[in-house]
């Protein structure tokens, strides 16, 4: 199976593991979740399962409204049942590297309202350690009057590299869904996620980090063969 059936495989078997009718379920961003709620619709569809969805993202509001799922936000929901998320790495002790596609901040908000965060992902997802295989950085979201002196302060903390995220069809940096900047920052393999994390949200000017540490209770990979693991 390629990486796209390995990812379809892997948001399906997270849907229908832990979707149960009647449930607030927050969706996540990027291209993996995308195949879990085009099975979540189908879902509703085959089963009349009766579910809220709460966005992590405009793109995972799109996702959801484009497969005619019920919309629903934080106001409505401040208790999910559970979110359905993707990573772009995940570490033996189920530690995340999210905000491949910059939307960490609303993920991570919604993740800590929801009893259980699962994650789906391909086979290139699956490593011992944070920053082996994901070497293009933390995403760090920053207010962006201080993308500058943070940059220095995270060259300072001895990051390999440091980057402003630039935009791809526009000019100019990525702005985020909140209106923020993104610096991504690799620090070679994170032997201590919880420390980094904390370390990244003491700077000021730090809105959110892509390091999803202690969240997680199960992930499924996809694997090449089109079978599917998991990890607890
Ligand atoms: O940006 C994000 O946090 C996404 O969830 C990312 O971590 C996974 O995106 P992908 O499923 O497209 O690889």
């Amino acid at each position: 199976a390629g990486v796209e059936k390995a990812k379809d495989l892997a948001a399906r078997a997270a849907v229908d593991e832990f979707v149960k009718d009647g449930m607030a379920v927050g969706i996540g961003s990027g291209s993996t979740i995308a195949y879990g709620v085009v099975r979540l619709a189908e879902r509703v569809k085959e089963e009349g399962l009766k579910v809220v969805c709460v966005p992590t993202s405009f793109q995972a509001k799109q996702l959801i409204t484009e497969n005619n799922l019920p919309l629903s936000d934080l106001e409505n929901h401040p208790q999910l049942d559970v979110a359905i998320d993707g990573a772009d790495e995940v570490d033996d002790d189920l530690n995340l590297i999210k905000g491949g596609g910059g939307c960490q901040t609303q993920e991570k908000i919604v993740a800590s309202c929801a009893k259980t965060l699962v994650i789906c992902a391909d086979y290139r997802k699956d490593s011992k350690a944070l920053g082996e295989a994901w070497l293009k950085g933390i995403p760090i979201e920053v207010i962006p009057i201080a993308y500058v002196p943070i940059m220095a302060k995270l060259k300072a903390m001895s990051a390999e590299t440091v980057t402003l995220r630039m935009a791809k069809a526009k000019a100019g940096p990525c702005v985020t869904d909140n209106g923020n900047l993104i610096i991504d920052a690799h620090f070679g393999q994170i032997k201590d996620p919880a420390k980094l994390e904390a370390q990244l949200n003491g700077i000021p000017g730090v809105v959110c980090t892509g390091l999803f540490v202690g969240m997680a209770v199960k992930v499924f990979f996809g694997q090449e063969d089109g079978s599917v693991t998991t990890r607890t």
